[in-house]
């Protein structure tokens, strides 16, 4: 049931992460854009991003955590949902259903809980590549929501996703796959390790312990969908910030020559260097 507190030290506080997932980083600041961080006391914790993780797609997780952090001006404390280490740690238990086509359909809703149910965290799926910086993002946060994400309204055309799992429409689809959750809201207490494991997926996937009006909205280029969402030429406000590659990205051999394929495999090779180097 225990895993080892991880304890950092940042600006010289000491940060501990109760998080039972033992992978985890914390990054002060991209020192090496010279960008330097307000010695600003209310954004002196890392800001804590939790990245669904399937054993199928550890390439593309490891590239969307590379283009987080290298263009981040924040701490930031990243931490994968990996489903055997919940089920170790007695998290999670509930049996895949037919519909789950990643590992974490159903982990993702214990982001609050793993943040302690404190401050603002935020959930994505592995299947995103960042183009910018994720202090934009969570400079959105506003505490009269519960939850904040891009609210898609779309029916997806597509009958079969990834490598063949089955594409399923309903309500909100997609809204889950990118959450600022206000982890420290007495309606997210809702979310505990007993309610994510019994509940339906309509449930948690349209967010029904909340009311309408506690759901904040978020531009659609922070999970700008691959095949439905478009730029517009000379219109700024459509480029995508994070490309989210719903239908399987390059990674899949089928995907290779989807859109924005290119600026994933550039990502993905500068990673690859970035590692080699570390080897070194
Ligand atoms: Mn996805």
């Amino acid at each position: 049931m225990s895993a080892p507190n991880s304890v950092v030290f940042l600006n010289g506080e000491e940060v501990k992460s109760r998080n039972p997932n033992r992978q985890s980083d914390v990054f002060e600041m991209n020192v090496s854009n010279g960008k330097v961080y307000p010695n600003n006391v209310s954004h002196s914790k890392p800001f804590k991003i939790f990245i669904g993780y399937d054993p199928r797609e550890d390439l593309a997780y490891e590239v969307c955590r590379y283009s987080m952090l290298k263009r981040s001006s924040i701490p930031v404390e990243i931490v994968p949902i990996k489903q055997p280490e919940l089920r170790q740690n007695g998290l999670y238990w509930r049996e895949r259903g037919k519909l789950e086509s990643t590992e974490f359909s159903f982990s993702r809703f214990l982001t609050p809980y793993l943040a302690n149910y404190d401050g603002w965290a935020m959930f994505v799926d592995c299947d995103f590549l960042y183009l910018a910086d994720v202090k934009e993002l969570r400079d959105l946060v506003d505490d009269n929501y519960a939850i904040m994400c891009v609210q898609h309204d779309y029916a997806p055309k597509e009958t079969t996703k990834m490598d063949g799992a089955v594409q399923t429409v309903y309500p909100r689809k997609n809204w889950s796959s990118m959450v600022l959750y206000n982890c420290g809201h007495p309606k997210n207490r809702v979310l505990t390790p007993e309610i994510v494991n019994s509940e339906s997926g309509a449930f948690l996937h349209r967010f029904q312990w909340l009311d309408d009006h506690e759901i904040g909205s978020i531009p659609f280029v922070w999970n700008f969908l691959v095949g439905h969402n478009k730029v517009v030429e000379n219109n700024r406000s459509t480029f995508p910030k994070a490309i989210h590659y719903t239908l399987g990205g390059p990674w899949f051999e089928s995907w290779k020559n989807c859109e924005f394929a290119d600026l994933w495999v550039n990502e993905m090779e500068e990673y690859e260097k970035a590692m080699e180097k570390k080897v070194d």
